[in-house]
């Protein structure tokens, strides 16, 4: 599936510009085992790259012209690095052009001619808009030698987000997609941004991808509210207890004891925090000693978290998390990423797959009409040059 992403990408570049690509650059989507919505809260994730990828065909241009073209959109957008970069009406131009503004200020000045295609769903929580960043930045820094590191690449992507999208998303699906290993979970604290793997060896088990196709955007599915709520949460809490300086910092007791002077949301949203920053570092633990049906347990857990007290999930989302609460092949299930639709990842016994995904399918046919995918991901290295 790879190959064939590159080869059709580096096709569609030859037709367009009459000659071969000078470079190709895979760059990973993402999945999230457990740590959902803590990212933007200094709390721990882990995340991990997965085998669908945004290819990205380049040629360095003579000047300062640039031509994107976003094949599967059937889209192009020209401009010059010179030009007042701003942010336009094209969605996926803004993702890359805000992190082409930022690598003015580091010494780019050439354009170049690119042609990206992808594997990754859009919409669907897979990170298929960090994938597409980290891949721009990581290309533009091997093309022209601009000397970042892959933590640079990470916080340039997020920043384009914040500033040229208007999501003020965490760093977890940047730090991902770029970090990622090939078999490995990244547990990564997003406070100080030090992280570590795990060998992702879940023995009989595997990690199966429930795609609602209900597709949400960050710009407008709540994501931003939820942050503000927990940033006045934290404050108050602040107040009361001035040691804490992040929601690491809280525990349980301290949010219920100041219930009273929470309002009923700020109280659950706060909640949901500092119990989930909790299950990562149990979920981690768990992973250690291969201990799935804990883990599953926790994942489970966190859906419930998600969808009463931070109030991401939605019908279709909840609906896929409870119908496979009777498998007895499913250990866990939540739903994943920023919400409002997307995918519930699921850790489920390898061989049962093909029958659940059956019977599924067939009951969220009936009750959405809508038609259910289903993805088997393998968790994959970062993004990277890719050599023919
Ligand atoms: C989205 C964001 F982009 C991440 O930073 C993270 O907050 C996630 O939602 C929820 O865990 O994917």
């Amino acid at each position: 599936m790879k190959k064939k992403l590159v080869q059709h990408t580096t096709e569609h570049f030859k037709k367009v510009f009459q000659k071969s690509p000078d470079y190709l650059f895979l760059s990973p989507g993402r999945i999230n085992i457990i740590g959902e919505h803590v990212d933007y809260n200094d709390g721990f994730v882990m995340p991990a790259a997965i085998n669908k990828y945004v290819c990205f065909a380049v040629s360095k241009n003579n000047d300062a012209a640039f031509t994107l073209i976003a094949q599967d959109l059937n889209e192009a957008y020209q401009f010059k690095v010179t030009d007042d970069l701003k942010p336009v009406n094209q969605m996926w131009v803004n993702y890359i052009l805000g992190v082409l503004h930022q690598l003015k200020a580091k010494g780019l000045n050439q354009g170049c001619s690119i042609v990206f295609s992808s594997t990754i769903p859009m919409g669907a929580g897979l990170s298929s808009s960090a994938a597409l960043e980290c891949g721009i930045a990581y290309a533009m820094n091997k093309i022209f030698d601009l000397g970042l590191t892959k933590q640079d690449i990470a916080l340039i992507g997020q920043q384009s987000e914040h500033t040229f999208v208007g999501v003020n998303c965490g760093i977890m699906d940047q730090f991902a997609s770029v970090f990622g290993k090939k078999n490995s979970v990244i547990k990564l604290d997003c406070n100080s941004l030090e992280y570590n793997y795990y060998k992702a060896d879940f023995k009989k088990y595997s990690l199966l991808l429930l795609d609602s196709n209900v597709k949400h955007t960050h710009l407008t599915s709540g994501y931003n509210d939820r942050r503000q709520e927990v940033e006045k949460g934290l404050d108050i809490l602040k107040h009361f207890h001035p040691e804490i300086k992040t929601f690491r910092d809280c525990n349980e007791k301290m949010v219920t004891d100041l219930k009273d002077q929470l309002s009923d949301t700020i109280f659950k949203r706060c909640l949901f925090v500092v119990k989930e920053i909790q299950r990562v570092q149990d979920a981690a633990m768990a992973l250690n000693i291969s201990d799935f049906k804990k883990l599953g347990a926790l994942m489970t857990e966190t859906h419930h978290g998600l969808s009463k007290d931070y109030e991401v999930s939605c019908a279709e989302i909840d609906f896929l998390v409870d119908a496979v609460q009777q498998e007895k092949s499913v250990l866990g299930a939540r739903m994943m990423g920023g919400g409002f639709g997307g995918c519930s990842i699921n850790l489920v016994e390898k061989g049962t797959e093909k029958a659940l995904i059956e019977r599924i399918s067939t009951a969220y046919r009936s009750q959405f009409g809508i038609e259910l995918k289903a993805y088997k991901v393998k968790i994959s290295k970062g993004t990277t040059e890719y050599k023919n």
